[in-house]
C-alpha cells in the first residue's frame, strides 16, 4: 500500500480549499441535456453549464467499471485491474482484467482523506466486493467515510433492499419511503443528507460523489414523472430529433457548422418503424434524466443554503455513452453505443461549475478531456498528492479552470476488453477490431466516423499501430482474444 501524502492541516480548521461534488449519471447520452442540443428538460443542469464551462467533448471508457475505476485513480482501467466490468475479484489469471479495482493503489477518496477532506459517497459503486469475501473492497474499504448505494451495475430502479448505508444492507426503506423508493431521488436524498452532517460536524472541506443509476436499462420511472414528458417525441423519434440536436448543437458553439449526424442505415430505418416502443423508451429516459436533473439542483439548493455554492466545484458526466435505441438518438450527432469505440460510446458531455474558482463562465473547451483527469484536477485544487511512485495517467484540468494555457493530451489510448483497441493522437483516430482490421479516421473534419482512411495513409497506420502496442505492453493491456478465450475455456469446463 503506497501512503498518501498528508499535509498539515487541522482537523476542523478552515482551509479555503475547494468542495469537490461529482456527478455521473449511467449511461447517458452525449446530446442529452438541453446545454448539449437536447430536447430533455434539463434546466438545473443547463444552469451549471452556464454559470461554468462545457467541454465539447469529455471522453470516458466506454462501460460502467472501466470508467469508475479511471474516475476513483486517474489511470487507465487495465493498470487498476479493471479493463472488464467488475464481478468477483481475482477472475481471472490476467493484471489487467483482475473485474475488481486493485487494492495497490492510493484512491482518489483516500489521498482527499488525508489531506482532511469528508469523503461522502451516494449511488453506484461497481468496482468489486459485491461478495462478502470482497468486503475489503467496498466504498469504505477505499476511502469514503460515508456510503449509502449499491455494489453492483444495473438493476430495478424500485428496489431499496439492493442498497447499502455505511457499510451495512440498507433495511430502512419500507420505513423512510413506503411504497415510494426510487433510486434516483433516493441516491439524492442520501448526498444532501450527507453534506448536511458533515458540515453539522465541523468545517473541513467535502468530496461528494454521486454515482446516479440512471438512465441506465431498465427504464423505469414513477407514473408521475413519465406523465410529464406525455407529449414529448409524438412528432417522430429519430430522424426528426436527430436534425434538431444537430441543429441546436451547432447555435451553441459546441460542433462545426459542417458537421452532420450520421445517417440512420435501411435497416435502422425499419427497426424504427415500429414507433410506439421506440417513443416510450425514449420518453422513459426523458423522464429519468428530469429526475436527475431534479437531484442536480436540489444537491447545488443544499451547497448554497450551507453557504458552500461559491467554493464548490461541481463536475457532471455520464459514465459512457447511451445504450440501446437511446443511442441512436442519444449519441448525436456521434456513432456508436455504450460497449463501443466509437466516439458515441467514449464521447459524453463534460461540465464543470465553481463560481469562486472558474474564470469567465459560460466558455466551451475544445480540446477534450477524459475521466483519468478528475483526480490529478482535484489532488491539485486539494493540494494533496499521492507518493510513493504512483504515475497516474490525466493531467490536471486547473489550467482550463482557471483560463490559462492547457497542454491537453498528446495522445489516449482505450481498449475495451480485447473486442477494439484504439489510440487518439491529435486529430487522427485509429481503430481495431478484434478480427485485427482497423480503420483511421480524421476527427477533426469527419466526427461521426464515416470515412475511414486507412488505405491512404498505411505509414500513419503503421506509427498508431506500434504507439498502441507499445502502450499495451506496459499498461496489463492483453492482444484480442486472450481474455475472452480464458473465460471461454473456463466455462466449458465448469459443465
Ligand atoms: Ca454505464
Amino acid at each position: 500500500m503506497i501512503a498518501a501524502a498528508i499535509p498539515a492541516v487541522e482537523a476542523g480548521a478552515e482551509t479555503g480549499r475547494p468542495n469537490f461534488v461529482i456527478i455521473l449519471t449511467d449511461d447517458a447520452g452525449y446530446s442529452d441535456p438541453g446545454c448539449y442540443g437536447g430536447e430533455m428538460s434539463t434546466p438545473n443542469i443547463d444552469a451549471l453549464a452556464a454559470g461554468g464551462i462545457r467541454f465539447a467533448k469529455f471522453y470516458t471508457n466506454a462501460r460502467c467499471s472501466p470508467t469508475r475505476a479511471s474516475l476513483m485513480t486517474g489511470m487507465y482501467p487495465h493498470r487498476v485491474g479493471v479493463g472488464d466490468l467488475c464481478m468477483r475479484h481475482n477472475e481471472t489469471p490476467f493484471p489487467g482484467y483482475k473485474r475488481a479495482m486493485s487494492k495497490d493503489v492510493v484512491t482518489l477518496p483516500e489521498a482527499l482523506r488525508a489531506a482532511g477532506y469528508h469523503t461522502l459517497m451516494s449511488g453506484k459503486w461497481h468496482l468489486g466486493g459485491r461478495f462478502d469475501d470482497d468486503a475489503d473492497r467496498r466504498p469504505l474499504a477505499r476511502g469514503f467515510d460515508r456510503h449509502f448505494g449499491k455494489l453492483g451495475g444495473g438493476n430495478t430502479q424500485f428496489e431499496p433492499s439492493l442498497f447499502r448505508l455505511d457499510g451495512a444492507p440498507y433495511t430502512r426503506g419500507p420505513e423512510e419511503y413506503g411504497d415510494d423508493f426510487y433510486t434516483t431521488r433516493a441516491i439524492t436524498d442520501y448526498a444532501v443528507r450527507f453534506l448536511r452532517q458533515a458540515r453539522e460536524q465541523d468545517r473541513r472541506p467535502f468530496f461528494l460523489y454521486v454515482a446516479y443509476t440512471a438512465p441506465h436499462k431498465p427504464y423505469q420511472v414513477p407514473e408521475a414523472d413519465l406523465r410529464r414528458h406525455q407529449g414529448l417525441y409524438e412528432g417522430g423519434v429519430w430522424e426528426p430529433v436527430r436534425a434538431a440536436r444537430t441543429r441546436r448543437l451547432r447555435s451553441q458553439g459546441l460542433i462545426d457548422r459542417r458537421w452532420r449526424h450520421t445517417p440512420l442505415t435501411s435497416e435502422q430505418r425499419a427497426r424504427f418503424d415500429r414507433r410506439g416502443w421506440a417513443i416510450d423508451e425514449m420518453r422513459r429516459v426523458a423522464a429519468m434524466t428530469a429526475v436527475v436533473d431534479e437531484g442536480v439542483g436540489r444537491i447545488v439548493d443544499a451547497l448554497r443554503e450551507l453557504g458552500e455554492l461559491e467554493r464548490t466545484l461541481i463536475v457532471y458526466l455520464s459514465d459512457n455513452g447511451p445504450d440501446g435505441f437511446h443511442s441512436f438518438v442519444g449519441a448525436t450527432p456521434l456513432t456508436g453505443a455504450k460497449n463501443r469505440l466509437t466516439e458515441g460510446g467514449i464521447a459524453t458531455h463534460g461540465i464543470f461549475h465553481w463560481p469562486g474558482g472558474i474564470r469567465k463562465p459560460g466558455r466551451i473547451e475544445r480540446r477534450p478531456g477524459h475521466v483519468i483527469d478528475l483526480m490529478p484536477t482535484l489532488l491539485e485544487l486539494a493540494g494533496a498528492r499521492v507518493e510513493g511512485g504512483q504515475r497516474l495517467d490525466g493531467r490536471s484540468l486547473v489550467p482550463v479552470l482557471e483560463g490559462r494555457r492547457w497542454r491537453g493530451h498528446e495522445t489516449l489510448f482505450w481498449e475495451l476488453y480485447s473486442q477494439q483497441a484504439m489510440i487518439r493522437k491529435g486529430r487522427w483516430k485509429y481503430l481495431a477490431d478484434a478480427d485485427g482490421t482497423a480503420r483511421l479516421y480524421d476527427l477533426r473534419a469527419d466526427p461521426a466516423e464515416t470515412v475511414d482512411l486507412a488505405a491512404r495513409n498505411p505509414r500513419r497506420m503503421r506509427d498508431l499501430a506500434a504507439s498502441y502496442q507499445r502502450w499495451a505492453d506496459a499498461n496489463n493491456v492483453m492482444p484480442p482474444g486472450v481474455v475472452e478465450r480464458w473465460h471461454r475455456e473456463r466455462k466449458q469446463k465448469a459443465k
